[in-house]
């Protein structure tokens, strides 16, 4: 009797798993910070960023947790190492249909902790955080 509960609980997962068809996966949050009332959230298909190029999620959102348009967005990451010079993303951001998630196309050229810094201007006013984002 045991042994078909367990089955049928393993059906009912395969099931569920199955059910999202083409849905985009699911995505981790790497990163949170706040400006104000916004919270600037990285997401990422994966647990961390890839060296190279590479790709993650930026949603904007309010205290209610509602996403918000911010307008225009640009990302910006740098790797600083002692005793030479400092490294530079190369970053594009492209909004997506939903208003305040943003997908950036990311290449960065080093494994390690890079500085992201991330400004909008728009609907919300304008500002700027910085997170920290590491490449493996
Ligand atoms: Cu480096």
């Amino acid at each position: 009797m045991i042994r078909i509960a367990v089955i049928v609980v393993i059906l009912a997962s395969a099931i569920t798993a199955c059910s999202g068809g083409q849905a985009a996966k699911p995505l981790n949050q790497l990163q949170r910070a706040h400006s104000g009332s916004l919270d600037v959230v990285m997401l990422s298909e994966s647990d961390t960023l890839r060296q190279g190029k590479g790709s993650l999620v930026l949603e904007f959102r309010d205290s209610a947790g509602k996403l918000v348009d911010v307008g225009t967005v640009t990302v910006n990451a740098t790797m600083t190492m002692p005793g030479m010079a400092p490294m530079f993303g190369d970053n594009s951001v492209k909004q997506t249909d939903t208003k305040g998630r943003y997908e950036v196309a990311t290449d960065l050229g080093m494994a390690g902790t890079w500085r992201f810094t991330v400004a909008w201007n728009g609907p919300a006013g304008n500002g700027s955080v910085s997170m920290p984002g590491t490449a493996l």
